[in-house]
């Protein structure tokens, strides 16, 4: 079996190559530098996350896994069964795959930037569940999608686990739920999961482990900017920044040059200071009653939240 996923063309004007390449050329031109966060996913950088949910610090998929263990019978009640679940951000697929038995999905959408990665995962679970119809789109939807035509339009359950939801502004997520909720139809929903505020030192620990793998993760972007842009980013003369800022109840991920750093790829250059930083990552963290009022406000109604017993994470059901 193999997995051939719907993607736009890449290259040519419209193409996403050709977008991405223009995104990147505005955040490396910016005063304050930045490379939005779906580029830390190609394969390594995929890979790299899929080990950061292996640290002892990185509680948040661990706490999620447990709420859906915890919760599945409940939480497959209120979603119901029978449904085509959207997985946006599918990475290794193996949170919806925990909640195949439970959920019995009637098709499966896998969506991720992360095209090659997220294939070799769905490959492995059309042989454990046959039974269900399984597609792949390699696509980048944080500013909208469009679903290929055979994706079933009824009982539409858009699926956003582990907090991805957080790498948006509230603003942006805001518009982000809107698309779901015009997307989902009227017997549809979202299942989401969200990171909830929490203490810094905890916040800081997740976001800077000690074995450096989340520095590995944020450094490997440049190796990707590097491939996307023709960019000759040394990856030695960066460190790994990662810390809560409280004030605006956020971790932010940034990338600090250790000297200075002459950058050059195709159609530009610049010049980095030392210790000038380029900003690669926020990962907002909700009071539970926000991210209920921002899914309200998108046009949803929340049906129930299920949270873990020291209320670090929320698992959020939203019908249409
Ligand atoms: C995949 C966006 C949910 O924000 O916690 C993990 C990414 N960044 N460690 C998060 C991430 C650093 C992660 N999300």
């Amino acid at each position: 079996t193999s997995c051939t996923p719907d993607t736009l063309p890449d290259s040519g004007p419209h193409s996403a190559n050709a977008h991405m390449a223009d995104e990147l050329h505005a955040g490396l031109e910016a005063a304050e530098a930045w490379i939005a966060p779906k580029f830390l996913y190609d394969t390594l950088g995929s890979t790299l996350f899929e080990a950061i949910c292996e640290l002892p610090e990185y509680y948040p998929t661990r706490t999620e896994a447990a709420i859906f263990e915890h919760h599945g019978a409940e939480i497959a009640r209120a979603a119901g069964s029978g449904a085509t679940l959207v997985d946006l951000g599918a990475g290794n697929c193996a949170k919806a795959a925990a909640l195949f038995p439970l959920l019995r999905p009637k098709q499966y959408v896998a969506v991720d930037i992360s095209t090659d990665f997220m294939c070799d995962a769905l490959v492995r679970l059309r042989q454990r569940f046959p039974h269900i119809d399984m597609r792949a789109v390699g696509m980048d939807f944080s500013s909208g999608f469009a679903l290929p035509a055979d994706v079933r339009a009824a009982r539409r359950l858009f699926f956003y686990p582990g907090s991805s939801i957080g790498n948006f502004s509230p603003e942006e997520a805001q518009d982000f739920l809107r698309r779901l909720r015009a997307g989902c139809g009227d017997d549809g929903g979202v299942l989401l999961g969200v990171d909830l505020a929490k203490d810094k030192a905890t916040l800081d620990a997740a976001y800077d482990d000690a074995l450096g793998v989340t520095a590995a993760f944020n450094l490997n972007v440049l190796r990707h900017v590097n491939r996307l842009v023709g960019a000759d980013f040394d990856v030695r003369g960066w460190r790994h920044r990662g810390f809560y800022n409280e004030a605006r109840g956020r971790v932010e991920m940034h990338l600090e040059a250790l000297r200075i750093q002459e950058v050059r790829w195709r159609g530009g250059a610049r010049v980095f200071q030392a210790g000038e930083r380029i900003h690669t990552e926020n990962s907002y963290k909700y009071q539970q009653a926000d991210a209920i009022a921002l899914l309200e406000r998108a046009g949803f109604e929340a049906t129930h939240v299920w949270t873990d017993p020291r209320h670090w994470f929320a698992v959020i059901h939203a019908r249409a």
